[in-house]
């Protein structure tokens, strides 16, 4: 695949992701690299082409798909907006005005440990864990929530400019999305923000990044409202990689138009759980050449 097609096919992505972002009817008719899908990469088998820290301009972005080597059930009413494993548990951020919650699951069985109501009309999106912390957007709200990790209860809310959407933690400083094309860094403690990175791909903006995943350095993005993520490098805010997820989900188990791809956590050894909102089941996966 040459470079113009590889840009071709995420501005397929991208394109649609926008277009229906003002039709959510439309979302779940959406299929990424759709138009690109018949396309081989006979480059692709270069290992050079998926260095996971390469942001090199000039080096080919490569496309993968997720190979799936499990499936886990996953409470079909969750509206997931933040997923992550640490120390051996799943935690789940999930959404929509009232029914917002922070979940502790167990990431072998799905099944939910223990789950706390966000107060009132709280519209719950990503988290990160962050030592004895566990950072917890709002969508529209303004406000950051600071949760105890230990016990899930609420510390604090903390005062945040402009939307949440996804959240990661990468040892150092917190990755938030917002729903434009930037990548705006939090320090863990006071959620004071640092820095920012705009995100691009071939020099244009990439937005609507939603759900994060913080993993070696890299920032790996689901893309709202579509089947695609992207992998960022912060550094520099290129994207390095790009995921189509298209089928990952039986199309009759998907609830509906809202319930579109929005969840990656890292197991370790380059294995992921994805999942969406809305649905039945997740996935571990690993990410291979398309
Ligand atoms: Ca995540």
């Amino acid at each position: 695949m040459t470079r113009e097609i590889r840009r071709r096919a995420l501005g397929v992505a991208l394109t649609a992701a926008v277009l229906c972002a003002c039709s959510p009817q439309e979302s779940a008719e959406v299929s990424i690299y759709g138009a690109a899908a018949g396309l081989q990469d006979p480059a692709s088998s270069d290992p050079a082409s998926s260095d996971p820290a390469s942001s090199d301009p000039a080096q080919p972005v490569p496309v993968l798909r997720p190979e799936v080597l499990a499936e886990v059930p996953h409470d079909s009413s969750a509206f997931t907006q933040g997923l992550q494993v640490h120390e051996g548990t799943l935690y789940e951020g999930t959404g929509l005005e009232g029914r917002s919650e922070l979940r502790e699951l167990d990431p072998a069985t799905g099944q939910v440990r223990r789950a706390e109501p966000l107060p009132g009309q709280l519209f719950g999106e990503g988290i990160a864990v962050a030592g004895d912390r566990i950072w917890q957007l709002t969508w529209r709200d303004g406000v950051v929530l600071q949760w105890d990790r230990a016990t899930l209860t609420l510390r604090q809310q903390v005062p945040m400019d402009g939307e949440g959407w996804g959240l990661c933690f990468d040892g150092t400083r917190l990755v938030r999305s917002d729903g434009t094309d930037r990548l705006r860094f939090h320090d863990p403690v006071t959620f004071d923000e640092t820095g920012s990175v705009p995100v691009t791909f071939d020099g244009e903006p990439v937005t609507q990044l939603n759900e994060l995943e913080c993993v070696d350095g890299q920032v790996w993005a689901n893309v709202w409202p579509s089947d695609a993520l992207v992998r960022i490098d912060p550094a520099s805010g290129r994207v390095t990689a790009l995921v189509d997820a298209a089928g990952l989900l039986d199309p009759e188990q998907r609830m509906n138009a809202d319930a579109v791809l929005n969840g990656i956590a890292a197991l370790g050894n380059d294995e992921y759980l994805l999942t969406g909102k809305l649905w039945p089941v997740s996935f571990r996966v690993r990410f291979v050449e398309k």
